[in-house]
C-alpha cells in the first residue's frame, strides 16, 4: 500500500505530466478542453493539484530529461504566485489597446495587423524584460512578424508614437522608389528603461514577409553580440522571437532553429520563443494547421519547457513572463511561451473574418476587451488610464505631421562605422598578397600539432605536403590556399567563423581544419592558435540544415562586420533549401533595409558525372538576383585566386555578400594549383587571361572547371589559335577587364561562351548580352548542354559523352 505522501505524489505527478491538457487556456472559452483519465478524481489532492496545473497556466515539462530542471519548474508552480504590479500591467494593457484603436480611427483602412485580442503581449514583454534586466540583460534582439509589430516597436522598443504615425502620413515616394520596405517589416532600435534603473537596448530585427525565416537571423545576431560582450555575453544579450501560431507549427525553419538552441556552435544561452497565439492563421483554424492540439508541439523534441497561458489572465501572463526569464537565466536554455488570445478583427484591417468564421466572430464581437475585464477583477479604475493614453496619442499625432519623410527608427551600432555598401568603385581595392616569409611562418604553424598528438597517417602526409607548399617546394592546392588565407587574416587581426556540414574535415577530404587524435578522438585546430589580438577563430560542423544555419551565419555577419564569416554547403545544389534566406536577406537586405553583410557562401559546383543533385550550385539563380552591386558572384579558377578572393573579402571595407562556386575534383588538381609566387605577388583577377596563345583567331570564355578541361583539350588536339579566358568574377560584371582580355586578340573573329550547364542554366543568359556589347561586331556564340529540366544526367557515362561533345564543339564551332 502506498503511504499517504506517496499517494499525493502520484496524483501530483499525473498533473505535472498531463495537467496542461486540461488547463483553462482559451480566453473565449471555445476551445474544447481535453479530459485526461489519469487526472480523474475528487480527492483534496486532486483539487489542489488541479488548481496548480489546470488553471490559466499549463506547463509542459515532463519531457525534460534533467530532473533538476523539472524540479525547478515544479517548485515554482507549486509555490504561491508573487504579487503582480497590477497598476503597471493595466497601464500597459490599456496603452496597447488604445494605440491600435487610435490608428484604426485616425488612419482607416491602413494595414497595421492589429494586436487586439492578444494585447497581453505588451505587458508580457514588459515583465519579461524587467525580469531579464534583474539578471543582467542589457540588449534584447527581438524578432517578429507583422502581428502587433507597431505596438511592440512603441511599447517595448521605446520609440515615439509620432514616428510610427508618420509612417501613415503621406511621404514623398521618390525617397523610396524601387527599394525600401513596408512599415511592418522595418527594424527599429530603442531603449527600455527597467525599474531597476537599467537601460535595456531593444532592437527589433528587420524581416521579410516570409514567416519564421527571421528566427535564425535573430539568434545569429545575438550570438555575435554575445561574442563581442565577452564572458558575460549570454547574460547581457537575450534573443526573443515572437511567432504566430500558424507559422510556428507550419514552417520547418522553426524546428531547425529550435535544434540550434543547445548546439555548442550556435548556443546563445537560451532564446525566448513567444507564440502570439490567436488560434487562427489568416482564415484557417488550428485543426487545419497542425496535427496536434497545440501549435507548440514542434518544440517538444527539445528539452525545454513550454508554458501555455491564458492571455486574458494578466496576472498569470506576468507570472509566466518572470518564470520564463528566470528559467533562461538559470539554465541557459530556450523557453517557449504560448500566449493564448484571439484575433478581434480580420487578418488585416482590410479583411472581413465573418465570411469564413461567422460564428466565431459573433462570439468575439460580444467579448469584452481584456483591460476592462482585468480592471474589474483587479478592482482598478481604468477610465483615467484610458484617457491619459488617448490624450498622449493625440498629442503625438500632432508631432507626426512634422516629419518630412518616414523617420528611420533604427541606429546602426558603432562597429559598422568603418564599413560601407553602395556601388562598387575600384578605389575600394586593397592589397592582398602576402610576403613569402609570412607564408612560411603560417605554413609552420598550420602543420604543427601538440607533442604526443596522434595524427592519422593520411593526414600526416597531407601536412608534410602543405609544409612544402608553404615553402614553395610544390604548387599550392585549394585546401592549403584556403588555410593560408584564413591564417594570414587571423594574424592580421581578422576574426573568422566557418560552418557547414562536415566542414571541419571538408566534404571532399580537403580541409582538415581540425586534426583528430587517432587514439583519443580529441580535436586540434591549428587555426585557433594563430590569431592575434581580438582575432578569434571558429570552425564547426553544422547540423544537417541549410535554412537555419545560413540564416544564423547571416545574422553573425550582421553583427560582426570585421570578421570573415563563411557558410559552406555540402554541395552547392543544397543551398536552395535556404532559398528564402538568399532571396529575402542576402540578395535584398541592402536594398530593402540598407543593411549590409559580408557573408561568404561556399558552394561546391561542377559537372563531374555525379547526377542531377551533385553538379550544380545554380549559378543562374544568383545571377538572376544580381542588381545594383548587391553581391559578388565568383568562381576562382585556381588556388591563388581563391586565396586572394577570401583576403579581399575580409580586408576591403566594402561589405557585400560573396557567393563563391568552389571546386570539387579540381581541389587537388595540378592544373588548378598555383605557384607560391601567385600568393606573394598578385591579387584577385576578375578575369584570368592566359599567355599561351597570342593573336588568337578564336576566344573561348568560360568560368570554373570547364576552362581547365578546355585547356587540356586544346593541348590534346594541338590547337594554337584558340585563346581561353576565365571569368572568375561574374558579378559585378568586370566589363573593363574583359574588354582588355578581348583586346589582346584583335584578330579573333569569334567569341564563344562555353559552359557545362544546360542552355537554360549557368551564366549564359547573363553573359551573352554583355559579350555581344563588348564584341564590337564579332560573332558571339555559345556552347552548352541542351536545355533541360534537371541540371545534369544521372548516368556517369552519358555525362562523359556530353562533356566530350562540349569540348569538341568548343573547338569546332564556327570553323569551316
Ligand atoms: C512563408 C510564408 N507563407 C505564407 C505567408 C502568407 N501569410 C501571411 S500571414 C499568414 C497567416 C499567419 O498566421 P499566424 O502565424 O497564425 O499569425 P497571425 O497572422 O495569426 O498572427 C500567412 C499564411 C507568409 N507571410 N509567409
Amino acid at each position: 500500500m502506498p503511504t499517504l505522501t506517496e499517494q499525493r505524489e502520484q496524483i501530483f505527478d499525473s498533473f505535472r505530466k498531463w495537467g496542461y491538457l486540461e488547463a483553462d487556456l482559451d480566453p473565449l472559452g471555445l476551445a474544447r478542453r481535453l479530459s485526461i483519465p489519469e487526472l480523474e478524481g475528487d480527492s483534496e489532492e486532486h483539487h489542489a493539484a488541479r488548481s496548480l496545473y489546470c488553471g490559466t497556466i499549463g506547463v509542459e515539462f515532463a519531457h525534460i530529461q534533467d530532473a533538476a530542471r523539472r524540479r525547478w519548474i515544479q517548485d515554482r508552480i507549486e509555490a504561491p504566485a508573487p504579487a503582480p504590479d497590477r497598476a503597471r500591467l493595466l497601464e500597459r494593457l490599456v496603452s496597447a489597446e488604445v494605440f491600435e484603436q487610435f490608428i484604426q480611427s485616425r488612419y482607416p483602412g491602413a494595414k497595421r495587423f492589429s494586436l487586439e485580442g492578444s494585447t497581453s503581449l505588451i505587458p508580457f514583454l514588459d515583465e519579461t524584460i524587467e525580469a531579464a534586466a534583474l539578471h543582467g540583460c542589457r540588449h534584447v534582439i527581438l524578432g517578429m512578424s507583422h502581428r502587433g509589430r507597431l505596438n511592440v516597436i512603441l511599447h517595448t522598443a521605446g520609440r515615439q508614437a509620432a514616428e510610427l504615425f508618420a509612417g501613415f502620413e503621406d511621404v514623398d515616394p521618390r525617397s523610396v522608389l524601387g527599394a525600401g520596405d513596408v512599415k511592418y517589416h522595418r527594424g527599429a532600435t530603442g531603449d527600455f528603461r527597467a525599474r531597476n534603473g537599467a537601460d535595456v537596448h531593444v532592437h527589433v530585427v528587420s524581416n521579410p514577409s516570409h514567416l519564421e525565416f527571421v528566427d535564425p537571423v535573430v539568434v545569429g545576431r545575438a550570438y555575435a553580440k554575445q561574442l563581442r560582450a565577452g564572458a558575460s555575453g549570454r547574460q547581457q544579450v537575450w534573443p526573443i522571437v515572437l511567432h504566430g501560431d500558424g507559422a510556428f507549427a507550419g514552417q520547418g525553419v522553426t524546428a531547425e532553429t529550435l535544434n540550434l538552441g543547445s548546439l555548442r556552435a550556435y548556443s546563445v544561452g537560451g532564446t525566448l520563443h513567444v507564440i502570439v497565439n490567436n488560434l487562427i492563421a489568416f482564415t484557417t483554424l488550428p485543426g487545419d494547421l497542425q496535427a496536434s492540439s497545440f501549435a507548440t508541439d514542434v518544440a517538444r523534441r527539445a528539452p525545454i519547457p513550454i508554458f501555455h497561458v491564458n492571455g486574458e489572465d494578466i496576472d498569470a501572463v506576468a507570472r509566466v513572463a518572470q518564470l520564463a526569464a528566470e528559467y533562461r537565466a538559470t539554465f541557459a536554455s530556450d523557453v517557449v511561451v504560448d500566449l493564448v488570445g484571439y484575433r478581434r478583427y480580420g487578418h488585416s484591417e482590410v479583411d472581413d473574418p465573418t465570411i469564413t468564421q461567422p460564428v466565431l466572430y459573433r462570439h468575439i464581437k460580444e467579448h469584452p476587451v481584456a483591460w476592462k475585464t482585468y480592471a474589474e477583477r483587479a478592482g482598478l479604475d481604468a477610465e483615467p488610464v484610458v484617457k491619459a493614453a488617448r490624450d498622449g496619442f493625440a498629442a503625438q499625432q500632432k508631432e507626426a505631421g512634422k516629419f518630412a519623410k518616414i523617420p528611420s527608427m533604427r541606429k546602426l551600432p558603432g562597429y559598422w562605422a568603418p564599413f560601407f555598401g553602395g556601388r562598387y568603385k575600384p578605389e575600394f581595392e586593397v592589397s592582398t598578397p602576402v610576403a613569402a616569409e609570412e607564408l612560411r611562418a603560417v605554413g609552420d604553424l598550420l602543420t604543427k600539432y601538440p607533442a604526443g598528438f596522434h595524427v592519422h597517417p593520411k593526414v600526416k602526409k597531407l601536412l608534410d605536403q602543405r609544409l612544402e607548399m608553404s615553402r614553395g617546394q610544390r604548387p599550392v592546392d585549394y585546401g592549403m590556399a584556403e588555410a593560408m588565407a584564413f591564417a594570414t587574416l587571423l594574424r592580421q587581426g581578422i576574426p573568422l567563423r566557418l560552418t557547414g556540414q562536415d566542414s571541419r574535415r571538408g566534404t571532399f577530404n580537403q580541409r582538415h581544419a581540425s586534426l583528430v587524435d587517432t587514439e583519443t578522438e580529441e580535436h586540434y585546430l591549428a587555426l585557433e592558435h594563430i590569431g592575434t589580438g581580438e582575432a578569434w577563430c571558429e570552425i564547426f560542423n553544422s547540423p544537417l540544415s541549410e535554412a537555419a544555419v545560413l540564416g544564423f551565419e547571416y545574422g553573425v555577419s550582421r553583427d560582426y562586420p570585421e570578421a570573415l564569416v563563411l557558410w559552406e554547403a555540402q554541395f552547392g545544389d543544397f543551398a536552395n533549401g535556404a532559398q528564402v534566406l538568399i532571396d529575402q536577406f542576402i540578395a535584398a537586405g541592402e536594398d530593402k533595409w540598407g543593411l549590409l553583410s559580408g557573408l561568404v557562401m561556399l558552394l561546391p559546383h561542377g559537372y563531374e558525372g555525379q547526377g542531377p543533385e551533385h553538379s550544380s550550385a545554380r549559378i543562374e539563380r544568383y545571377l538572376h538576383l544580381a542588381a545594383r552591386d548587391n553581391f559578388q558572384i565568383c568562381q576562382p579558377s585556381d588556388a591563388a585566386q581563391y586565396f586572394h578572393l577570401l583576403r579581399r573579402q575580409a580586408l576591403r571595407k566594402w561589405r557585400k555578400p560573396l557567393v563563391v562556386f568552389t571546386p570539387k575534383s579540381m581541389l587537388r588538381h595540378p592544373d588548378a594549383s598555383s605557384p607560391i609566387e601567385a600568393f606573394t605577388r598578385t591579387h584577385f583577377r576578375p578575369v584570368q587571361r592566359e599567355h599561351e596563345v597570342a593573336g588568337a583567331s578564336r576566344i573561348l570564355i568560360c568560368t570554373g572547371k570547364i576552362g581547365h578541361e578546355l585547356r587540356a583539350e586544346r593541348k590534346r588536339i594541338g590547337d594554337a589559335t584558340t585563346a581561353i579566358v576565365f571569368l572568375d568574377q561574374m558579378y559585378p560584371f568586370p566589363e573593363r577587364d574583359l574588354a582588355e582580355a578581348l583586346a589582346q586578340h584583335p584578330d579573333a573573329h569569334e567569341i564563344v561562351w562555353v559552359q557545362e550547364e544546360p542552355a537554360n542554366m549557368g551564366a549564359l543568359f547573363f553573359v551573352l548580352p554583355r559579350l555581344e556589347r563588348l564584341a564590337g561586331g564579332k560573332a558571339v556564340r555559345s556552347v552548352k548542354r541542351s536545355a533541360s529540366a534537371t541540371p545534369a544526367t544521372g548516368s556517369a557515362k552519358a555525362h562523359e559523352m556530353e562533356q566530350q561533345t562540349l569540348l569538341t564543339l568548343a573547338f569546332s564551332l564556327g570553323k569551316d
